[in-house]
């Protein structure tokens, strides 16, 4: 197979000429249809190109679950290679010019050249990730009865530093978040004091927040359950709002879609998170049963369109303290992971550019009205629209590509990477 590299603007050029009449003429004809509604088919994808979201460093190579890990073939093998295929999936979306690191998993000992290597890729540093839900190799004391919340000061005092080393490496890469997750609960009633638990939180992200430099955010990411399987200490977005409200106003809440009860109305926490101007941002993912970490929009592409009108509603009435980071956070067990990213940030513009074309107007004076099935239905139209030429559209005005999957694998890229990219692949269990 040849090799043609898929960042190479020539090369997209070429591998979107045989789509481009096509295009064209659906671009046209959905122009058309939305005109009747009112609604100019540019403002869309013009809104749609500048939507970026941020790609996970833990999500290029093949992930896994406790029963096992299938890596594929030509794996990163580490930050500088996974920062490369990044970029392949930047260049053919147009739509994710960040990386959000995790550490330990990403550490290097030359952030500065980590941070030339992504801007020579084109890249930026959304927020960083700390890790205190394993143990690394030589670490003195273990997080296995947990980390900031642990019983003995000495081993929260090790979360936090770490949590501040964090914020130093993301300090020189240009990141301007720390994500806090942790794992920290208990198996068994009675394991621990639910209260003081969250106490220990408040006490030991204080010292963190304290850390942060002028400019920065720190987002707090909620979770109902695992590792933990009887109570999580920030279980909830209401556990994370309080502790939010309780640091100051640089703490934010963080959404992670699969980190809720199957059901759970998560749109309306975002409109809650959105009143209370603690909304940080997103890890965009699906699920059908727990923390599945599937590809967005695959499972629940209405829920996922639900999320964005609640994000386009507030865009619209100018809520204050509105900057949500979006990210995905997703574990690529059987897919290529860069075809399943590109089509996940493309999954999650969709959903943008279908709560863009809701006639709002219309929307609001059935509401008024208690005409309830015209605006279910007013709503609903957004998302039966097929806004795929918007999107396509977007990506050429990006110079990225029409079918980005296609030019992808007719590049032979993955193959390359394979040559490239020797050496076994750890068959072990564990999401990275
Ligand atoms: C926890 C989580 C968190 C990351 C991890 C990789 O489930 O969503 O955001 O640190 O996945
Ligand atoms: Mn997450």
């Amino acid at each position: 197979m040849t090799y043609a590299d898929p960042r190479d603007a020539n090369y997209i050029a070429s591998a979107n000429q045989p789509h481009a009449s096509a295009l064209a003429s659906d671009y046209t004809a959905l122009g058309m249809q939305l005109e009747r509604r009112g609604i100019k088919i540019d403002d869309i994808t013009r809104a749609v190109a500048n939507f970026k979201v941020a790609i996970p460093s833990w999500g290029v190579g093949t992930g896994g679950t406790r029963f096992g890990r299938f890596p594929g073939v030509g794996e990163p093998r580490n930050v500088f290679e996974k920062l490369q295929d990044c970029s392949v999936i930047h260049k053919l979306t147009g739509a994710t010019p960040t990386v959000s690191l995790h550490l330990p998993w990403d550490r290097t000992d030359d952030y500065n050249g980590l941070r030339e290597h992504g801007a020579a890729l084109g890249l930026g540093f959304d927020a960083m990730n700390s890790n205190t839900f394993q143990d690394q190799p030589g670490q003195p004391l273990s997080y296995k009865y947990g980390s900031l919340t642990h019983t003995d000061a000495a081993v929260r005092a090790q979360a936090v530093a770490h949590n501040i080393d964090c914020i130093k490496a993301g300090a020189l890469l240009g990141s301007r978040a720390l994500t806090v997750w942790i794992g920290d609960g208990a198996n068994f009633p009675g394991q621990t004091h639910l209260g003081r638990a969250f106490e220990r939180y408040l006490e030991s992200t204080a010292t963190i927040y304290k850390a942060l430099p002028g400019d920065w955010r720190m987002f707090i990411e909620h979770k109902m359950y695992e590792p933990a399987f009887y109570a999580t200490v920030i279980q909830d977005w209401g556990s994370s709002l309080m502790a939010a409200q309780t640091l100051g106003p640089k703490a934010f809440c963080l959404v992670d879609l699969g980190h809720h009860a199957p059901n759970v109305n998560i749109e309306m926490i975002v409109a809650r998170l959105v009143h209370a101007q603690r909304l940080g941002g997103f890890h965009f993912n699906d699920s059908k049963y727990g923390d599945d970490d599937l590809d967005a929009g695959s499972i629940e592409p209405f829920r996922l369109f639900l999320v964005f009108n609640e994000l386009v509603e507030a865009e619209l009435a100018k809520a204050p303290n509105f900057q949500p980071a979006h990210m995905l956070d997703q574990s690529h067990n059987v897919t290529d992971p860069v075809e399943s990213l590109m089509t996940s940030a493309i999954e999650l513009q969709r959903a943008y550019a279908q709560a863009l074309i809701v006639e709002r107007k219309a929307l609001h004076g059935y509401r008024i009205g208690n005409d309830v099935l015209m605006a279910a239905q007013t709503l609903k139209r957004g998302f039966t629209t097929d806004v795929s030429p918007i999107l396509a559209q977007a990506r050429v005005t990006r110079g990225a590509a029409i079918d980005p999957v296609g030019a992808y694998r007719s590049s032979g890229y993955r193959a390359k990477c394979a040559e490239m990219r020797p050496g076994k692949q750890s068959l072990g269990g564990g999401i990275v």
